[in-house]
């Protein structure tokens, strides 16, 4: 197949469905644990379906030809913040529960992160598009992480297009650093949370975190008077 007659329109849509799907799957998940009262281990959800040029990089760079391309396992991407690092698993096995998709391939960079430092849990599952041609599956890659790790990774990938890639090593060796300083933090963090459920559990009274959130967003949204 040639590249130049490649129709991405067709080829991305079960992409973007499964995409846009799993979005509204994982914002119902958020929603059931708040409505609950229920400890919700997701902070955020977001998602981005490649686009044509990356596809064609990345091809290209794996030496492969554009009728592989659906071994690309990356075309569809959700990434899951998290506050602590059992959240991440948390929603590791709420994922492998699902009969909507099958977890085929896990890459635990948390446990083992990459030599630049980059920490998350990701997880490559085959989910089953229905289209008008019939089922269609597709790979889609979560990417499961802490506000920490995601703090760094965003930043160190900002600076990797500032430097156009090229990173001098002593600032390659500063963000590994800081890297195990965000990851310290969230061991940190993660042991207070676990302390903290385990002092709840002792008590009387069990205020919810989310509780406490919604009182906060409630109260930002009542009209202040302007002070003069
Ligand atoms: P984007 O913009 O997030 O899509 P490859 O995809 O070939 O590079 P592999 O083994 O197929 O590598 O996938 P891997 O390494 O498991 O995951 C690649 C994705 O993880 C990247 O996607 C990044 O999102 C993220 N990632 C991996 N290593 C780093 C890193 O050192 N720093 C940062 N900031 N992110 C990383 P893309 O396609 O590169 O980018």
């Amino acid at each position: 197949m040639n590249n130049n007659n490649f129709d991405w329109e067709t080829f991305l849509q079960p992409y973007e469905f499964a995409l846009t799907n799993f979005l509204t799957k994982l914002q119902f998940i958020k929603k059931q644990y708040t409505t609950q009262g229920l400890k919700n281990p997701i902070e955020d959800i977001t998602g981005r379906l490649k686009s044509p040029t990356s596809i064609l990089e990345k091809l290209e760079r794996l030496n492969m030809d554009i009728d592989d391309v659906r071994d690309i396992t990356d075309i569809a991407g959700v990434r899951i913040t998290c506050k602590y690092i059992q959240d991440v698993y948390q929603i590791y096995d709420i994922l492998k529960s699902r009969k909507d998709i099958k977890i085929v391939l896990v890459k635990d960079y948390i446990k083992y992160p990459k030599p630049s430092g980059y920490r998350s849990l990701h997880l490559i599952a085959k989910y089953n598009a229905e289209t008008i041609n019939g089922q269609m599956p597709v790979y889609m890659e979560f990417q499961i992480r802490t506000l920490a790790m995601h703090l760094w990774a965003s930043i160190e990938h900002s600076l990797k297009y500032k430097y156009y890639l090229n990173i001098p090593q002593s600032l390659r060796n500063r963000l590994t650093e800081a890297s195990k300083i965000a990851y310290d933090l969230d061991v940190e963090m993660s042991k207070i949370k676990s302390d903290m459920d385990s002092f709840e559990e002792d008590s009387e009274r069990k205020p919810t975190e989310e509780k406490f959130l919604s009182d906060w967003f409630a109260l930002s949204d009542k009209n202040i008077p302007n002070s003069k």
